[in-house]
């Protein structure tokens, strides 16, 4: 249970940690701060949602929209949302927020501390019935994250639920990037009805919108930015499924809470558990989708 809401001044009372403070950030919303020799980061208790990741010798690695919205209720644009229960639109209620409840909760601090590294790992939970959800993020020379799922106490059936860490990357242009990894993984293209696609047996590269949900995707992807003279690897595990997403220009239109003119800067990697991957967790089992992010 989410205990009495957790204040800055609690918050920094309770958890004393070298690098790390919290504070009201954008629309008195509270954010942790990492500040660390090896990295820095923001995660706010809202969506549990990691708004930045810089490994100390690189350039911010996370895209945040300057429109994004920082309300409680709305979720916010960019870095990684939490999607969960449920991935899209809710199969069977038209009304339920897109990308489920887990983005636009309150979570709350259960646990931080230093990395052996140097770094902060930071554990936040909350609950969202039947389902008891912890996140642990670890802000280091790679960015670790772990959704871990498990039924709350008193849940004797199984449930089902997807899951999706929604990682935006920040690039030079989307449309000088590629993505391998993903050849061998058929699809369902979301811009052609959902339709199933073959492994193309090629790297993806941007020429237009673009939605795909690649599935039996357990392998590590990479990110291919040269105007950024970089490469993120992105590794996996609890995850079956990749979703790729550019909105590209009109789609970008359509969004109040993402600038028109910004989808050349940011492409979606998403590591998540949709359709024929969700999953069904039975009672005392945990699932867990983590990702590891590691800029090369
Ligand atoms: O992950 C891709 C996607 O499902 C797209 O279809 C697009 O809707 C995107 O998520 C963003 O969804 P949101 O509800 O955050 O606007």
């Amino acid at each position: 249970m989410v205990s009495l809401m957790q204040t800055v001044q609690s918050l920094c009372e309770q958890f004393k940690v070298p690098g790390l403070h919290f504070e009201a950030g954008q629309g008195g919303l509270t954010k942790a701060v990492v500040a660390t020799p090896v990295a820095s980061g923001e995660i706010y208790l809202h969506g549990a949602h990691v708004t930045s990741w810089q490994p100390a010798g690189h350039e911010p690695v996370l895209w945040m929209s300057r429109s994004s919205l920082f309300q409680p209720g709305k979720p916010i644009r960019g870095g990684v949302p939490i999607c969960f229960p449920w991935f899209g639109p809710n199969a069977s209620d038209p009304s339920a927020p897109a990308h489920g409840f887990a983005r636009t909760a309150m979570w709350e601090v259960a646990e931080a501390r230093p990395t052996a590294e140097g770094g902060i790992s930071m554990t936040l939970q909350t609950r969202i019935d039947p389902f008891a959800v912890r996140f642990t993020v670890e802000f280091g020379s790679v960015l670790r994250m772990t959704l871990a799922t498990e039924l709350a106490t008193g849940v004797s059936t199984s449930h089902r639920f997807e899951d999706a860490l929604h990682t935006y990357f920040s690039v030079s242009d989307v449309r000088n990037i590629s993505i391998t990894g993903l050849e061998q993984s058929r699809y369902i293209d979301k811009l052609d009805g959902a339709a199933e696609k073959p492994a193309t047996g090629v790297a993806i590269e941007f020429i237009g919108e673009t939605d795909r949900v690649y599935f039996d995707s357990d392998s590590e992807c990479h990110l291919h930015d040269p105007g950024r003279k970089r490469t993120i690897a992105i590794s996996t595990s609890g995850s079956q499924s990749t979703v790729v997403w550019n909105p590209w220009i009109a789609k970008s239109a359509r969004m109040p809470d993402f600038g028109d003119h910004e989808w050349p800067e940011m492409v979606c990697i998403e590591t998540a558990n949709v359709g024929v991957n969700a999953v069904e967790l039975a009672p005392k089992s945990i699932h867990s989708t983590t990702v590891v992010i590691r800029v090369q």
